[in-house]
């Protein structure tokens, strides 16, 4: 009932066409308008949106560089103080920035709901972490020696958010950089500029100043790219794919300029293992969760379930049926339990990878699409049944999941396989036979396991989140190490005697 009046307010806030256009003070902006269509119904202009011409980047870049100076000497709690309004702000106003997640970036309302709560986390999480963490503590030292670790501000960041969790990730990387006394120059994926816009709009009015946190959209080939190659950026926090994070951390380093920080969070081919001694009904459960939540359409869904040949044959069965009864359509509808895919490209993509397994691989079930789909972009959720690992040659961004039998024999070599993809995000377990749990969990390279529940959702301080390899970069976001990252460290030794010399060599 509580999700039905949420629904209400939801459509109500629907006021749209919504409009964004670069913040850069002192910018003149004078680009075409870029129409934004909604997912579900490309019929639909939900908004419009203008790009940032190299002038504006170039103004942003000054602005952003006077700016900081004064923004890292504000006290870390006044920043925090800031950061928590502004999330107060985004609580009070969820209905508005649901409605956005859903007629812009096809987002479910329980999904929109996530969105939302996860953004006010990571606000607020970063700015608790910066009262704790930019306090400046003696250490631990001689007597006629005081000792201090100061951290600061890099410079300014450059924030590169992607369409997928157009606010949550895009506040958590803003937060953390503003939190760190960093001046931020915000570039969302292009799918969800208008999120973004509203997002900085708020940021605003909580405080942060307009220099100090600017919004420059474009595509990455440009605007990206401009602002990466430019020797006034002191690091970039980036989360996409693993290929724009090569080239950005190949701008960053082809500067001729202080080493840039990469921050990036990128792709996964997240596998599920699950033992005979798997609950088969938590186990389909947490598998459709894990796949098919947000259409697929997060790096942290599972694409691979790795089931034990006894219990094989069962668990596909269940698979199928519970995927028959999966509801896609309208993500404004609270029936609804697959949105559409984010764009044209994405779904392009989708369908050639089911081109690919046609005849490769045995379709165990493609869930039904519901009513009034056919003007948007939609992908049916589809589970195939493969031989091996080697099968799947790129993650497939969407609701596609894929079935692997294993003997009781192969659990090293079906670890070996996943490492050896290169990838090293999520991991799913489902077992209850705590030597196999510990054997997975020693043998995997990845981020974050989780045990006999859905691998999806990771919550802000208590399950930070993040990946090896081809995965990322760390620190994890919402995690304690995030923020240092975004920050210099100083190390300041005084002598507190009237004699010279090295008070800690005595
Ligand atoms: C992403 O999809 O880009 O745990 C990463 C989760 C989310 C994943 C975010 N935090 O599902």
């Amino acid at each position: 009932d509580q999700l039905r009046a949420l629904a209400e307010q939801v459509n109500a806030a629907a006021t749209g066409p919504w409009r964004a256009t670069p913040l850069v003070p002192g910018a003149s902006v004078s680009g075409p308008d870029i129409a934004v269509t909604n997912p579900a119904d490309r019929r639909q202009t939900v908004g419009q949106w203008q790009a940032a011409d190299g002038a504006t980047v170039d103004r942003a870049l000054h602005n952003a560089v006077a700016a900081q100076p004064a923004w890292d000497r504000t006290p870390a709690a006044s920043r925090a103080a800031i950061l928590e309004h502004a999330a107060d702000l985004m609580e009070q106003r969820m209905p508005q920035y649901i409605a956005l997640c859903t007629r812009e970036a096809g987002k479910t309302i329980p999904d929109g709901v996530a969105e939302v709560r996860e953004a006010v986390d990571f606000l607020r999480y970063y700015a608790g972490q910066a009262r704790q963490q930019f306090t400046v503590d003696a250490l631990p030292g001689p007597t006629g020696e005081s000792n201090t670790l100061q951290l600061a501000g890099r410079g300014v960041f450059v924030c590169i958010s992607p369409w997928n969790f157009p606010l949550a990730i895009f506040s958590g990387q803003i937060a953390a950089a503003l939190a760190a006394g960093n001046a931020v120059i915000a570039k969302p994926a292009e799918q969800t500029n208008l999120i973004g816009y509203h997002a900085i709009k708020l940021m605003h009015e909580a405080g942060v100043p307009e220099a100090v946190l600017q919004f420059v959209p474009g595509d990455g080939a440009t605007v990206g790219a401009a602002l990466t190659a430019d020797p006034r950026v002191a690091g970039v926090a980036f989360t996409g794919s693993t290929d724009t994070a090569r080239a950005i951390n190949r701008a960053l380093a082809a500067r001729d300029a202080a080493i840039g920080v990469l921050i990036a969070e990128t792709g996964g081919q997240n596998a599920l293992i699950a033992d005979s001694s798997a609950l088969p009904e938590q186990l389909v459960k947490d598998a459709l969760a894990s796949a098919f939540t947000s259409a697929g359409q997060r790096c942290s869904a599972a694409r691979v379930l790795f089931v034990q040949e006894d219990i094989a044959d069962k668990v596909i069965g269940m698979l199928a049926g519970a995927m028959a009864e999966l509801t896609v359509g309208d993500p404004g509808l609270l029936s609804t339990d697959v949105g559409p895919v984010i764009d044209t490209d994405a779904k392009c993509l989708l369908d050639e990878h089911a081109q690919r397994m046609q005849g490769a691989a045995r379709l165990i079930a493609e869930a039904q699409l519901g009513p009034g789909t056919e003007h948007g972009t939609f992908f049916a959720p589809r589970a195939w049944e493969l031989q091996s690992l080697s099968q799947l040659t790129r993650e497939n961004f969407g609701p596609a999941l894929h079935v692997i039998r294993w003997k009781a024999t192969e659990l090293d070599q079906v670890i070996d396989a996943i490492n050896d993809t290169g990838y090293g995000l999520t991991l799913g377990i489902h077992s209850r036979i705590d030597e196999t749990i510990e054997r997975i969990v020693a043998r995997a390279n990845v981020g974050n396991v989780y045990v006999n529940r859905n691998q999806i959702g990771a919550v802000v301080g208590v399950q930070p989140f993040g990946g090896q390899k081809l995965s990322g970069t760390g620190p994890k976001a919402g995690g304690p190490h995030y923020l240092p990252r975004f920050a210099t460290e100083k190390t300041v030794s005084i002598n507190t005697t009237a004699a010279g010399g090295n008070a800690s060599l005595l």
